[in-house]
């Protein structure tokens, strides 16, 4: 765990967050600040600072696997959903903890502010 990072402590329940799906390596919750009806952020338990400092490309996919299973389970698949991952700062990222953004029940328009 990190010292100091919201997203650890939110996946090892000492900062409470509404989870919607966990399993032993990763932990999805709604954002504090949702951008869209449903805003989930899912996260790996171990802290990566960014998606350039995972150097396991097997833990990127089961990722992308727990995507399709929270988007299943929020009812996401057949209308579509948003997965954005926010990379350092031109990316816009804010919180230092490794996380996809699953956005959904609304229509997404194209290019991303
Ligand atoms: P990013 O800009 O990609 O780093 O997104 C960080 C997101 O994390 C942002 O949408 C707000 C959300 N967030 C920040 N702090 C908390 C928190 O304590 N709890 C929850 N649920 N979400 C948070």
């Amino acid at each position: 765990m990190a010292e100091n990072c919201v997203f650890c402590r939110i996946a090892e329940g000492s900062i409470p967050a509404e989870k919607v799906y966990e399993n032993d390596e990763f932990v999805a919750f709604r954002d504090l600040n949702p951008q869209a009806p449903v805003h989930v952020l899912l996260i790996p338990r171990q802290h990566f600072a960014t998606l350039l400092d995972v150097e396991d490309t097997a833990l990127l996919g089961r990722a992308l696997r727990c995507v399709q299973e929270v988007a299943k389970q929020l009812g996401l698949a057949d209308d579509g959903f948003r997965v954005v991952v926010n990379c350092r700062e031109n990316g816009g990222q804010t919180v230092y903890h490794l996380h996809w953004h699953i956005l959904g029940g609304r229509f997404m328009t194209w290019p991303p502010g």
